[in-house]
């Protein structure tokens, strides 16, 4: 039997937060029962299996920084316990299968390993510590990147490879950066920036942008007949660019300090309709429209079908989700 707790985590990349625990006997642990009992474990450098629940005796956990080994597992915890409610409280799925039953978490994978991923197979995520500059792999909106990794396996299920690939991987990195804004946290405060707080080039730089992608040196800011040739992370370029632009719209911007310029390829003006609704159509396109081999052409076929359905044909909504992927070189 095990009481529900919330605990207080000391987190790297998120400061103080509460999280969901359990009480067993006389030790807290990493469950989440609130949340499909989402449990949080340490593989204390291991490459297989689940390692160790994360157990305490007083419920505070970590101390914010790398070195102590709870550290990571707070940011996991709370990234997955931001990313169930928000795909809850904003889209109405309840969980990842959108049967209430939560994936687990696995941190310290290996050594120095600078990654993170979802795996189908155990239904869980599992991330790296880093290596070098390169801190823990546990930042919110890779987070909710991995975990929707699940949610287009368990929907569309679009390919890995090819433009489907590259709008699977899109597909995380627009609602990972949605979790990241839904995570009211006072300090992270959200970007259309991918793994920020990693520092994984080591000069300061995120992953990826969704404003401009090119200004990762590799992903493309709009479509060509080439595109499906290139990597996953690369060929998201297109998609990201789209979500932005329908998002914020085109020009320069500064939200939350941070500073975005975005053009479009065809040299038109676009005025955002605002994140929440974007995220809105991209899901419904997700889950109803896009199957495994949706390339770009059937994603703006897919988002004109969900933004007519939520907001009628011909709406602004419509006509801006039209305009963003012409500003992307997807047509008609
Ligand atoms: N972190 C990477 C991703 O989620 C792992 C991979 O290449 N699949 O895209
Ligand atoms: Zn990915
Ligand atoms: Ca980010």
């Amino acid at each position: 039997w095990e009481a529900v707790q919330t605990g207080t985590g000391n987190s790297q990349y998120s400061g103080r937060v509460t999280i969901g625990t359990s009480l067993s006997g006389s030790t807290y642990q990493l469950n989440d029962t609130t949340r499909g009992s989402h449990k949080t474990y340490n593989l204390n450098r291991g490459s297989s299996g689940t390692g160790t629940l994360f157990t305490d005796a007083d419920d505070t956990w970590g101390t914010g920084a790398a070195s102590d080994a709870q550290t990571a597992g707070v940011d996991a915890h709370f990234g997955a316990q931001v990313t169930w409610d928000f795909y809850k409280n904003v889209l109405g799925r309840n969980g990842i299968r959108n049967n209430g039953v939560a994936a687990y978490s696995r941190v310290h994978y290996g050594n120095s390993y600078v990654n993170a991923f979802w795996q189908d197979s155990c239904f869980c995520m599992t991330y790296g510590d880093g290596a070098g500059n390169a801190k823990p792999l546990t930042s919110i909106d890779v987070a909710g990147h991995e975990m929707s990794h699940g949610v287009t396996s368990n929907t569309a299920g679009l390919n890995y490879s090819g433009e489907s690939g590259g709008l699977n991987e899109a597909t995380s990195d627009i609602f990972g950066t949605a979790v990241e804004f839904y995570a009211a946290n006072s300090s992270d405060v959200g970007d259309y920036l991918i793994g920020e707080k990693i520092d994984i080039n080591g000069n300061g730089t995120p992953l990826r942008y969704m404003d401009k992608p090119s200004k990762d040196g590799a992903s493309r800011d709009s479509w060509s007949s080439t595109i499906g040739s290139i990597d996953v992370h690369y060929s998201s370029g297109p998609a990201n660019h789209f979500f932005y632009l329908l998002s914020e719209g085109s020009g320069s911007k500064t939200i939350n300090g941070v500073t975005y310029n975005s053009s479009t390829s065809n040299g038109s003006t676009v005025t955002g309709i605002g994140r929440d609704k974007a995220v809105k159509i991209w899901y419904k396109a997700l889950t109803e429209y896009m199957t495994s081999t949706t390339n770009y052409k059937g994603a703006r076929t897919a988002t004109l079908n969900a933004a007519a359905a939520l907001y009628g044909s011909g709406s602004t909504e419509y006509n801006t989700v039209n305009a963003a992927w012409a500003g992307v070189n997807v047509t008609a």
